[in-house]
């Protein structure tokens, strides 16, 4: 099916031009917001909120400084990256979406995650709001209840600063992994531009739930020189998403990443904002904005979020802010800024400009807003009281919130695909059950698309093309452009959109074509989605499934051959699948998707074109369980992947010579499946590994180490290992099949380990 563009050869002289970018046009005041219907008690919430979020890193400034005394004893641990200075960006941004909108943040977010509960907590009703605090209230009024849940709010805050159970994330996160899904908070991220995937993918999940949600995603400047702004950038602009993508990124540019300058130094750029021109016609409604100024963020982000709704997203603005304090509390600041500079910025104090203007328009009086001031100090206090004595994590709890034991078994009716519609679509490819891999995941994959209409799939050429090696071929034609898309060749933004995308409600499939391409998006599949569950003490579940494959064996050399299995099985948070079987492949892909946890799901070029017997009902294949091949009482051999059909031809021809060879099929990596290896083992007495990764810190290694911890006393010989030496992959035949575990090789290994 063509595509509805032609690319055609026209080389008629043009030149482009850029439609200008904005810059910090608002030029109104609050008597201009009141007159158009902002209330006083919505301008005072704006005061109320950055008087918090500063006295919030002031008492941080006096723990850190062991310098409070209602605790003297207290050791505050941590980090310290305080955003004095920056207060009008996280109030006014967040006070401009809905409540159900969602948000991600920095390692510099506390005032981020203060001010998106406080706007939250706003938007609830006395109920909610007794909800949230979650203990018997009473007979509490409105007001009351809100103060209590104010309050609530604050301590657990605090508390997740401190590392304690009543923590947001019972104290797995720490303040630069705070989060709380239930206000749309999608967790604050220590990797300089970590969050700019999620925050993308989230924005693609409610275009495609269709709940009219935006997504904020806070970052600094300095992380927008991060590769991953890059490929998000261009991930939200494409312009086959026809409603747009409803993610507004918001640059808190406080002038300096740690102390790299933005401005004259580590950019060619006066203004971030210059970027947006870019990545789409419109320059992505890219402006700049005074950040120092609550009504100018608040107007900004009001109207970049009601683009958003209305498909025009995404959108940049870039806040010009200031961080009065050092990069965290051991930068003294003097070794590159002046102190004139830093004076020119505090002139300009937000919360002092505000405070003048809340007394200009009658709000408030001076004695009023020390009230305010006061209250809110005090809330501070009683917040860093009560984390102070909050609970400790218990030790034995180190596990809890890693995995989620939960599965979309149960579709309810978000992920239910109706009747009529199912009827309308083919299921199985016609002909025998003998079919090939690569046919079984594409079943795998066709089945729980018809089932599960949250899961898509998308990745580089999948889509029209069917993949380069042909697995999602045909998928296009009967889901269409929604469901099933080419996304451009950015393996970071694919990994971590999905990240995103799966935290907010879909279930996506992403493919990377080899392997070998992960190394470009390690940071999101080792530090996003392996990690975000647990950090955010077991809130989030990030159902995606990360479909790779693994050459070699092609003269495909160095990049494009490696097996790179031990590189995603050393992160806890990932499961990790290598079926290769057609069997497993389309049991454990389904599997894979209907689990709430990350799969990586790694496929072998070779394996797609086996063929083995297919059932036509439904079935998956449980992740973490093993499977005993073929039966022997001479010796254990563990393969997985391709190299299981070479250990299956070692077998066999093994009990020619009288070696009675019996071959585990781990199919799970992690979750390996110990017992039924060591089971085995403990019938044979001996063990081989086999896998096509170099030797050295392989996967192997850690299954020889398992099994060793179990049935040592069982062993005869000592494990031994078979993988390929520790070069990268060569390209010449003869030296790559040197590399390659041969069918010789394995035999070889095996009688030397059984001593014949
Ligand atoms: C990927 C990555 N590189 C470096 C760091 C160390 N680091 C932490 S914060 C920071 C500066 C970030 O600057 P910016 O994005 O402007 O945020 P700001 O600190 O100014 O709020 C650096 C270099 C990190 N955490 N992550
Ligand atoms: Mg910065």
């Amino acid at each position: 099916m063509p595509r509805d563009i032609d690319v055609c050869p026209v080389f008629t002289p043009v030149e482009i031009t850029f439609p200008p970018v904005l810059l910090f046009q608002y030029q109104d005041d609050l008597g201009d917001e009141l007159k158009r219907g902002l209330s006083g008690e919505d301008a005072l919430s704006l005061y109320d909120c950055m008087l918090l979020i500063r006295e919030f890193e002031q008492m941080i400034i006096q723990l850190k400084s062991g310098k409070f005394p209602a605790l003297p004893d207290y050791k505050f641990i941590g980090a310290t990256h305080l955003s004095i200075g920056q207060e009008a960006v996280a109030a006014g941004g967040m006070s401009a979406i809905r409540s159900d909108d969602y948000i991600t943040s920095t390692h510099r977010g506390h005032g981020h995650s203060i001010a998106k509960g406080v706007f939250w907590l706003r938007s609830q009703s006395p109920e909610g709001l007794a909800r949230f605090i979650g203990r018997d209230v009473g007979g509490a009024s409105p007001d009351e209840l809100w103060d209590m849940a104010l309050q609530e709010h604050i301590n657990r805050t605090l508390a997740e600063l401190f590392g304690k159970e009543e923590g947001y994330c019972h104290g797995r996160g720490g303040g630069m992994h705070i989060a709380d899904f239930n206000m749309g908070h999608l967790g604050a991220n220590a990797i300089v531009g970590g969050s700019y995937g999620i925050a993308t993918g989230a924005a693609l999940a409610c275009d495609k739930l269709g709940n009219d949600r935006v997504v904020l995603c806070m970052v600094g400047d300095g992380a927008t020189n991060n590769g991953i702004a890059h490929e998000s950038y261009n991930f939200a602009a494409m312009t086959q998403f026809k409603n747009g993508t409803p993610v507004v990124y918001l640059i808190e540019n406080n002038q300096y990443g740690m102390t790299g300058q933005q401005q004259g130094e580590v950019t060619g750029v006066k203004y971030l904002a210059q970027r947006g021109a870019g990545y789409n016609d419109v320059n992505m409604h890219a402006e700049g904005v005074n950040g120092m100024n609550v009504l100018a963020v608040r107007d900004a982000v009001r109207r970049a979020a009601q683009l958003c709704r209305s498909g025009q997203g995404p959108v940049i603005l870039e806040c010009h802010t200031y961080r009065y304090m050092g990069h965290s509390l051991s930068d003294t600041r003097e070794a590159y800024r002046s102190k004139e500079e830093e004076e020119m910025w505090h002139d300009c104090d937000a919360i002092g400009q505000f405070h003048t203007q809340l007394v200009e328009q009658g709000i408030a009086t001076e004695d009023e807003l020390m009230v305010h001031q006061e209250q809110a100090a005090k809330r501070i206090y009683d917040a860093t009281i009560f984390a102070g004595n909050a609970t400790d994590p218990d030790p034995a709890d180190i596990y809890v919130g890693l995995f989620t034991d939960t599965t979309s078994d149960d579709l309810g009716e978000e992920g239910a695909t109706p009747e009529n519609e199912l009827l309308q679509k083919p299921k199985q490819r016609s002909g025998g059950r003998q079919i090939l891999y690569r046919h079984a995941v594409n079943e795998g994959l066709v089945e729980e698309m018809l089932r599960d209409r949250r899961v898509v799939l998308y990745g580089e050429d999948i889509a029209d093309y069917g993949g380069a090696f042909g697995v999602t071929r045909g998928i296009f034609e009967i889901f269409g452009r929604d469901r099933i898309f080419n996304t451009a060749i950015s393996e970071a933004a694919i990994i971590g959109t999905g990240v995103g995308a799966a935290m907010v409600g879909l279930r996506p499939v992403v493919e990377l074509m080899y392997i070998d391409f992960i190394l470009m998006a390690m940071d999101q599949v080792g530090n996003q989605a392996a990690k975000n569950r647990y950090m955010f003490g077991g809130k989030a579940k990030v159902p995606l499934v990360i479909r790779t494959s693994v050459g070699g064996g092609k003269g495909y050399a160095g990049q494009h051959s490696q097996s790179l299995e031990a590189v995603v099985t050393m992160f806890p948070g990932l499961k990790v699948v290598a079926p290769a079987t057609a069997y497993d492949a389309k049991g454990l892909i389904k599997a894979a998707i209907r689990d709430d946890n990350p799969v990586v799901y790694i496929e072998h070029q070779h394996a797609l074109t086996e063929r083995g017997e297919v059932p036509t009902e439904d079935y998956t294949v449980p992740i973490g369980v093993a499977r005993v091949a073929c039966e022997g009482t001479d010796c254990t051999v563990v393969a997985y992947s391709w190299l299981y059909y070479r250990a299956m031809e070692a077998a066999e021809r093994l009990a020619d010579e009288g070696i009675s060879v019996e071959v585990v099929d781990p199919r799970t990596l992690v979750p390996l499946d110990v017992d039924t290896i060591a089971k085995s083992v403990h019938k044979t007495g001996h063990l081989v590994v086999i896998q096509q990764a170099p030797e050295r810190g392989c996967f192997g290694e850690h299954i020889a180490y398992q099994v060793q911890q179990q049935v040592f006393a069982d062993l005869k010989s000592p494990a031994r290992i078979v993988a390929a030496h520790n070069v990268p992959p060569p390209m010449a035949a003869p030296l790559e099949e040197e590399n390659l575990p041969s069918v010789e090789k394995i035999m070889d290994n095996i009688r030397q380990t059984v001593g014949r």
